[in-house]
């Protein structure tokens, strides 16, 4: 166990936003950690294996719809010409499919990709301009309402909003619902958003896409350990907690745990605190909400939407939602 007295001489103040949202989930009964932070250059790197493992389905279940109905999607957004903005874009390599088709059956529109990752963006602008030359591409990075607000006074044309990969499934539900109620109140009458979100489906599929054997699920939850470790000078032991995977098929919810094997302190010096783990404790570390169709269709009336129409795969194992204000 560390001195805490010789620490705490050295210990920066409670400086960051990291450092706070550390604190007040470690400090709880129930311990939890935002799974945001989970999207280091390594955590990025671990969710780029993520998306290629055969166990987690979700990618290839999205490109599937992407591929084989992206004329159908085009149609259905209807506009001549449109502003198309894509909340947590990430590598776009789904989306890809998408932009390839509108700019081939000659849509008018241009691209704008947000993310909080500005290197996300770097990389994804780079790939753009060289795979799609002809795409008019704007990449912002920063708070996806500030982009939307702003792009709003400056009074673009249509909108049609991506925000795609089940990510809306990581807001806890009154989060997700107040999360589409700020989004509704920043669009016009008449744009439109297209969400993904993964469907209810056999508990044993969506246990094995966040408890895959290659431990890759595994590596990246412990990564945000590891991050507290280099970021605010903490000393987890990352061999003394385990990866913990959950699902309830009533309401949906796959949870992630970090599970501590033993009884142990650890210390955070930037935080010069230390936290008590009795031994098989767990910190939740993340929620992946899975939806059925009539719960996709409960949100949009509660938030405002209108359903205009789903996009499902050849499995129904995921949808593709197309919303209208
Ligand atoms: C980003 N998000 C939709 C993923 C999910 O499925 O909840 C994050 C993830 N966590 C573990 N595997 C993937």
């Amino acid at each position: 166990m560390p001195t805490h007295s010789s620490a705490a001489a050295n210990a920066p103040a409670v400086s960051t936003i990291f450092a706070q949202d550390v604190l007040s989930g470690l400090k709880q009964t129930a311990k939890t950690l935002p799974a945001k932070y989970f999207y280091d250059e390594h955590g990025d790197r671990l969710f780029q294996d993520i998306m290629h493992m055969p166990a987690y389905y979700l990618t290839g279940c999205e490109l599937e719809i992407f591929q084989q109905q992206q004329a159908a999607i085009l149609k259905a957004i209807g506009s001549p010409s449109f502003h198309l903005l894509e909340l947590g874009a990430g590598d776009g390599y789904k989306t890809q499919v998408l932009l390839r088709h509108f700019l081939e059956a000659g849509a008018a529109f241009d691209y704008q990709p947000v993310d909080i990752s500005e290197n996300v963006l770097i990389e994804l602008e780079q790939r753009l301009r060289e795979e799609l030359p002809g795409l008019k591409v704007n990449p912002l990075a920063g708070d996806y309402f500030k982009v939307l607000h702003e792009g709003r006074q400056s009074g673009q044309g249509s909108k049609v909003v991506l925000f795609l990969g089940a990510n809306i499934g990581n807001y806890p539900p009154t989060e997700a619902g107040r999360f589409l109620r700020q989004l509704y109140h920043e669009l016009n009458t008449g744009d439109k958003l297209l969400i993904g979100f993964d469907l209810k489906k056999d508990p044993a599929t969506i246990l094995k896409a966040y408890n895959d054997p290659e431990g890759i699920t595994a590596a990246f939850n412990l990564n945000l350990l590891k991050r507290i470790n280099r970021e605010l000078h903490a000393n987890f032991n990352l061999q003394e907690f385990r990866h913990w995977e959950t699902y309830d098929p009533q309401s949906g919810e796959a949870r992630s745990y970090l599970v501590s094997q033993k009884p142990q302190h650890v210390f955070i010096r930037s935080l010069n605190r230390s936290f008590f783990f009795d031994a098989w404790e767990a910190i939740q570390v993340e929620l992946s909400k899975k939806y059925s169709l009539h719960e996709v269709e409960a949100l949009a009336a509660a938030t405002g939407f209108q359903v205009q129409e789903h996009f499902t795969d050849s499995r129904d194992f995921f949808v593709d939602s197309l919303w209208v204000k």
